[in-house]
């Protein structure tokens, strides 16, 4: 009697061990088609207007892949409608979380209204935007354009102090071109009111012509091309980004000028191009503007997703390259 009983009991624990071991081959061997419950971001990215943008995008789309993420990216190709049919179409497909970046800072209140009544938080991403109810929108994280503007006359206070430019009293006054960004862009607006708080009081700088460039390296050559041929007075070129200042630097050079030195420049973004250009002495400085959000969205949009909260501003860390700076210190810009 014992013994069947023993034998019974270890015939129980190997049926058992049968059933487990079958159990876990089985969680192994998930099929496919049954998808883990992945977050659904609908993004919507402007276009593909600079080296910069490109870069964004390609942070976005790799950082999507890194945190199992499904992203639906969809490419404006410049035209605010095309980005209000793209969070629309998000809407419909009721994605977790809707990201963008948005191409101008107004009209965007009505779209948003209708994300928030489906339930869908929206983190604005790389631009900022005005609206009539700060609600509309669970955070941001991008770039601080005034900063970057404030940091550009900072250079020009320094490039033309008495210390670096003893005979300053023959630029009397200092005469600026500023090319500017997209129109009614949260960047051009910041980087114009930016340059100016820097300049304030300082009444031997002058703007002598501002105009938009649109971010185009193509209208930046055009302009200053342009421009050089009525008058080449000029000391010094703020350009809004990198791309617009590679064309600028083009027309400089057909015009027998000599950029860096007959003009000063400075520019914002730090592609390679720029940074290749500030160590030849073609550029005098390079604000950093941070395209490599994408980690940073990936996280916070899982946030949103999971009805957490996020901080409501998030400025990326940004650096400032200057003539004055040891150049070969500064790492590769990866695009
Ligand atoms: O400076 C420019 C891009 O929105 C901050 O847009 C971004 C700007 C960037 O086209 O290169």
């Amino acid at each position: 009697m014992k013994k069947i009983l023993i034998l019974t009991g270890l015939l129980i624990l190997i049926a058992m061990g049968i059933i487990i071991f079958q159990f876990l081959q089985m969680e192994q061997t998930k099929p496919d088609n049954i998808m883990e419950e992945k977050i659904i971001i609908g993004f919507s990215q402007i276009g593909a207007e600079s080296a910069w943008r490109n870069r964004n995008s390609e942070s976005i789309k790799n950082a999507a892949t890194s945190a199992g993420v499904q992203l639906l990216f969809k490419d404006a190709e410049q035209k605010q409608e095309n980005q209000i049919q793209a969070l629309r179409s998000f809407i419909a497909y009721q994605v977790d979380v809707i990201a963008f970046v948005p191409i101008v800072e107004t009209g965007w209140d009505n779209i948003l209204r209708e994300a928030r009544a489906a339930g869908i938080p929206v983190l604005i991403t790389d631009r900022k935007i005005k609206t009539s109810e700060e609600k509309l929108y669970a955070g941001f994280i991008g770039t601080d354009s005034e900063e970057e503007g404030r940091n550009a006359a900072k250079f020009l206070l320094k490039k033309f102090s008495k210390a670096d430019y003893p005979d300053k009293s023959k630029k009397n006054p200092i005469r600026i071109v500023e090319i500017r960004g997209t129109e009614g862009s949260s960047p051009a607006e910041g980087r114009t009111a930016g340059f100016r708080q820097g300049l304030e009081g300082h009444q031997d700088f002058k703007i002598i012509y501002s105009t938009s460039g649109d971010f185009l390296r193509s209208k930046g050559y055009e302009i200053m091309s342009k421009y050089l041929d009525k008058n080449k007075k000029i000391d010094v070129i703020y350009s809004h980004n990198d791309g617009m200042t590679l064309g600028i630097i083009d027309a400089i050079h057909e015009h027998g000028l000599l950029p860096g030195k007959d003009i000063v420049i400075v520019t914002i973004d730090a592609e390679q191009a720029a940074i290749d250009a500030l160590k030849k002495g073609e550029i005098n400085c390079v604000l950093e503007c941070n395209p490599n959000t994408g980690p940073d969205i990936m996280s916070l949009s899982k946030k949103l997703a999971n009805g957490e909260s996020i901080p409501r501003f998030q400025h990326v860390h940004e650096e400032v390259f200057t003539e004055y700076d040891d150049l070969s210190s500064i790492a590769p810009r990866g695009y």
